[in-house]
């Protein structure tokens, strides 16, 4: 079973389906898919507006694409926190652009600059379809969460658990986290209103142990998913190193393969910040997935161009504000579609 089919509603299979319920489903899911749009252009609204904005003043009173355009526009991107790397390649490709067609029309600018994001994310999201999310049947999901403190990884867990448990999906959530008594009780809020299982222990425990616990008690219990919070609080690279290959060891000796997935929680309001947190994370463990949060209440967006460009870890989630529903599976083209508007 593929990680997204964890997603789709358990159904009796013996209910045989009619015509009328089929049509207003799909209604339904039509209904759902704008209304993601809507929710999605709202959430990224503050880096959208900065986004254009600065664009708008970049190209005022400019009919061609030049060298000055060229060099205002590098601007604008890297203030946006796409990234040096990443800016240098989208500048470089229109370079390539103007070379060959000579001429480049500013007003052309919003469309081309929509192409070449559009393009990038393609890339960077080629590896997706060999994620290797095939699990063994009876045997619960495991994803670990890693980030540093205050990232987004409790409220990325509650929110998950929320959808999966409502998805029909069984739920154990373990609190690895064991450096605050705040940040237990904080999981076992989410976990209730969740209607998922916490397996904890007492502050300052071992997250191993807490994390084999949780395991343990899932497979006893027919869960579906595991999701494992740790930590973002440690004093140095080796230090982290070592706590997630403990905690990730003593999860293979009670399911082999897992965890099956390592999800990075990233702030996006971080912007530059994201990318170092990434760039410790991914030399620390294998890192699998991402999830950007707090793109609500940031214009700098942009990291999430440059994150998955320069990183090729896809972008699973994205959070767009602090609710339960506030956290929305990544699709790349319609988070071009939010920033750039629907292609005609
Ligand atoms: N606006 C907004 N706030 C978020 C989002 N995700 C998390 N937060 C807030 O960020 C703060 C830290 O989150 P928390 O889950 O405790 O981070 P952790 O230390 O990584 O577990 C909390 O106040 C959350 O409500 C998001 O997508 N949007
Ligand atoms: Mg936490």
């Amino acid at each position: 079973m593929g990680f997204f089919d964890l997603f789709k509603k358990k159904t009796d299979s013996n209910t045989p389906e009619s015509a009328p319920q089929q049509q207003s489903e799909a209604q339904e899911s039509i209904q759902t898919e704008q209304q993601q749009k809507e929710e999605l252009s709202e959430g990224l609204q503050k880096t959208k507006a900065g986004f254009f904005s600065k664009l708008a003043r970049a190209v005022a009173g400019r009919s061609t694409v030049d060298a000055d355009v060229l060099d205002d526009l590098e601007e604008v991107l890297i203030t946006s926190d796409v990234g040096v790397e990443t800016t240098v390649k989208i500048i470089n490709h229109i370079e390539e652009r103007i070379a060959r067609d000579k001429y480049m029309n500013t007003s052309e600018l919003n469309a081309i600059l929509r192409d070449e994001i559009a393009q990038l994310m393609e890339e960077s999201h080629s590896s997706q379809q060999d994620f290797g999310l095939e699990v063994k049947e009876g045997m619960p999901y495991v994803m670990m969460v890693v980030g540093v403190n205050g990232a987004g990884k409790t409220t990325t867990i509650g929110k998950l658990a929320a959808q999966l448990t409502k998805a029909g999906r069984k739920v154990y959530i373990g609190a690895a986290d064991t450096l605050r008594a705040a940040a237990i009780d904080q999981l076992a809020v989410w976990a209730e209103r969740a209607g998922a299982t916490m397996i904890r222990q007492e502050m300052g425990s071992d997250p191993a142990s807490v994390a084999f616990d949780t395991l343990k008690s899932a497979v006893a219990n027919n869960a579906d998913v595991v999701l494992i919070d740790t930590a973002g609080r440690l004093h140095n690279k080796v230090g982290l190193m070592n706590e997630l290959t403990k905690i990730r060891n003593v999860m293979s000796k009670v399911i082999p393969d897992a965890p099956h997935e390592v999800m990075l929680v990233l702030d996006g309001s971080t912007g530059q910040n994201a990318f170092e947190q990434a760039r410790q994370f991914t030399q620390a463990t294998q890192v699998t997935s991402l999830t950007i949060t707090k793109l609500d209440g940031t214009a700098k967006g942009g990291v999430v161009i440059g994150i998955s460009d320069q990183f090729h870890i896809p972008v699973r989630y994205i959070g767009i504000g602090e609710g339960i529903d506030q956290l929305k599976i990544f699709n790349r083209h319609q988070f071009v579609d939010a920033l750039f508007g629907e292609h005609k």
